[in-house]
């Protein structure tokens, strides 16, 4: 039997003191990006990646408690989740720990979600932001059809391009004629 790899030990880093960035880089995520090569070279198949997930879950639960900065007021809400067709869900968990460590309110959709599901929720929620995650190539078009639906375009009478690039809108018109140009070139 081949003698298996010095797998990390989370619990044990902790009690001994090794900061917890360390033992997340250095134990969890090169531990994974470990098994991802061996994927990739045929040496792994998809129940190691499995397990090996569900030993980097279990390694993340014992660092939740301690990703966080404090802070008892919300600073705003996220929503997150892993788009449709993808089933990763390890770096989304992670973001959302981290985000909730630094004190937002983080709504997690999970994973395999549709662009219209991320928006819907935002709009529930009163969010301040959408978080996608993708680790597949192929998914990576599912964040654009996101992104695409949450466009904003803003207008009205004091408000100038400028303040549109200031805050990030995709667009912005002195008037009417001039935002249906812009709607029709954002769904283009
Ligand atoms: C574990 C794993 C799986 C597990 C997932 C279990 C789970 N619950 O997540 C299982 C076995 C289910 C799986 C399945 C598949 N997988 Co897979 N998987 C992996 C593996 C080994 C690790 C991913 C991981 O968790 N990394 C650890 C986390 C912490 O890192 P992370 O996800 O990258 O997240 C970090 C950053 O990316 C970032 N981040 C993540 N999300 C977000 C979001 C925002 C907003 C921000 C700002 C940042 C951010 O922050 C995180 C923390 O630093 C990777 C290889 C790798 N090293 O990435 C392959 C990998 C992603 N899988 C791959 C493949 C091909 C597949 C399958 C298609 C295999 C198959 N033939 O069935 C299926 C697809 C299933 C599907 N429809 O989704 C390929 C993808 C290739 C590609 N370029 O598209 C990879 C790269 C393996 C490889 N080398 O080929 N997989």
């Amino acid at each position: 039997m081949t003698k298996p790899p010095p797998w990390p030990k989370p619990k044990a880093e902790i009690d001994a003191g090794t900061a917890i960035e360390t033992i997340l880089k250095d134990g969890l995520i090169d531990a994974m990006d470990e098994v991802g090569e061996k994927f990739s070279a045929g040496e792994f198949f998809v129940p190691e990646m499995l397990m090996a997930a569900q030993a980097m879950k279990a390694g993340l639960e014992l660092l939740k408690p301690h990703l966080g900065e404090g802070g008892s007021q919300s600073k705003g809400t996220a929503v997150i989740g892993t788009v449709k067709g993808d089933l990763h869900d390890i770096g989304k968990n992670l973001v959302s720990m981290m985000m909730e460590g630094a004190g937002f309110e983080v709504v997690d959709l999970g994973v395999d979600v549709e662009s219209e599901a991320f928006v819907k929720r935002a709009a529930e929620k009163n969010a301040d932001v959408i978080t996608l995650s993708a680790l597949l190539t192929t998914t990576m078009p599912a964040m654009e059809s996101t992104v695409k639906a949450t466009r904003t375009i803003i207008g009205g009478a004091p408000v100038p391009q400028a303040f549109a690039d200031q805050i990030g809108a995709d667009g912005c018109s002195a008037d009417a004629p001039g935002a249906v140009k812009i709607v029709k070139e954002l769904v283009a």
